[in-house]
């Protein structure tokens, strides 16, 4: 394995535990996460290799096969800057008990495509030194070490459903997880067996303003629960007398949260019945719903989910947080090119960059590999 293999170059033996952590797809649920709501989303098959020994003299070094590092002391995590502050925060948050490592880190997930390749860094670090110091932690409480890590440390006020995604997903499944109770039920997803597919669009936009963008979203939900007096968005039961007492912005980032819950549950429904092909409708008004109500998208996503549904798929939205990133649509196998087609020429006539193309799989959550 090429990560050992630079380990045991760098370190000068092998390492005790390696570990692979996925990046995800959000199938549906977008910007509930931190409203306490349901998410559905699915490992991808690219994520990140973490090679990991412990330390007892307090220094962690850091090395990855994609970006040079330099060995940082167990007290000097906090000045650790770009890819490495992710590792850094986890180890940050297990505290003392972790008394120093050396970490190697191999990733794949395509950069800036919306991925979530940092919490696949993240959740591949955090279980592997969960192993090497026997910290007894489950995935679940790996999920949470890591999406601290990230609000904490990293400053980005992120939920927990990128780091659940890739710490609990398995293999065919996509993940449902209660965002407030925190229980999650793996949902069968073969698309295979229906004559579909996910196609992940990688618009290979991405916008600087995300992250605070971001944060405005999560306050605004936060400040329409305060207002409707519940402890977070989840808790509407009646929509339209809620956007009756709102206005502005919170009124319609509650329409999106509130809604957005319902398709998760109306997606799942089909699903569970066996109509797989029938969840078109619920993409698609989930995009619009992200566009017009809690306004996260940018023109190359919104024109990548158009001409997708135009060349024939049967639903698309967008993935993630927004401002960029990928839209995943779901596709028969035969439309699969007229899609591809569809999108890159309506990008072209735009004389913006050709999009890159993925298929996503549901893959396997985080594992020992090694
Ligand atoms: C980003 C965040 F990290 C997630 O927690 C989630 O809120 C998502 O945006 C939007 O659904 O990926």
């Amino acid at each position: 394995m090429r990560v050992a293999e630079a380990f045991r170059a760098a370190f000068g033996a092998d390492p005790e535990t390696v570990w692979h952590a996925p990046g995800r797809v959000n199938l549906i649920g977008e910007h509930t996460d931190y409203n306490d709501g349901f998410v559905l989303p699915f490992a991808v098959p690219w994520g990140v290799t973490a090679a990991v020994s412990p330390r007892e003299d307090g220094v962690v070094r850091l090395l990855s096969l994609q970006s040079g590092s330099g060995p940082v002391t167990r007290e000097r995590l906090e000045d650790s800057a770009g890819w490495e502050r992710y590792a850094a925060g986890v180890l940050a948050m297990l505290g003392d008990r972790v008394r120093g490592a050396d970490i190697a880190v191999d990733g794949d997930v395509p950069q800036g495509a919306g991925l979530s390749s940092s919490a696949a860094l993240e959740v591949s670090v955090a279980s592997a030194v969960n192993e090497v110091y026997a910290l007894g932690l489950t995935p679940m409480e790996i999920a949470l070490t890591a999406q601290k890590a990230e609000n904490d440390f990293v400053g980005m006020p992120c939920g927990i459903m990128d780091q659940a995604a890739s710490a609990l997903a398995k293999e065919g499944h996509a993940l449902f997880l209660d965002c407030r109770s925190l229980g999650y039920r793996n949902v069968p997803l073969d698309l295979a067996a229906h004559g579909l597919e996910i196609l992940i669009i990688d618009t290979r936009v991405h916008h600087e303003l995300a992250d605070g963008e971001y944060a405005k979203r999560r306050a605004e939900c936060e400040s329409a629960a305060r207002a409707l007096g519940v402890p977070a968005l989840r808790d509407v039961t009646d929509l339209a007398a809620a956007l009756e007492r709102l206005s502005g912005n919170e009124r319609k980032r509650t329409m999106h949260v509130v809604t957005e819950n319902h398709r998760v549950e109306a997606l799942i429904g089909l699903l569970r019945a066996g109509h797989p092909a029938e969840t078109g409708a619920l993409l698609n008004a989930s995009h619009l719903s992200l566009r017009d109500q809690f306004e996260v998208t940018v023109p190359e996503l919104d024109l990548a989910a158009e001409a997708a549904v135009r060349g024939g798929a049967r639903g698309a939205r967008m993935t993630g947080g927004g401002f960029g990133g990928s839209v995943i649509a779901l596709v028969a196998g035969d439309r699969v090119a007229s899609v591809r087609e569809s999108v890159s020429a309506a990008y072209s006539a735009k004389g913006w960059r050709e999009p890159r193309y993925l298929r996503a799989t549901p893959a396997q959550g985080a594992r020992k590999v090694g």
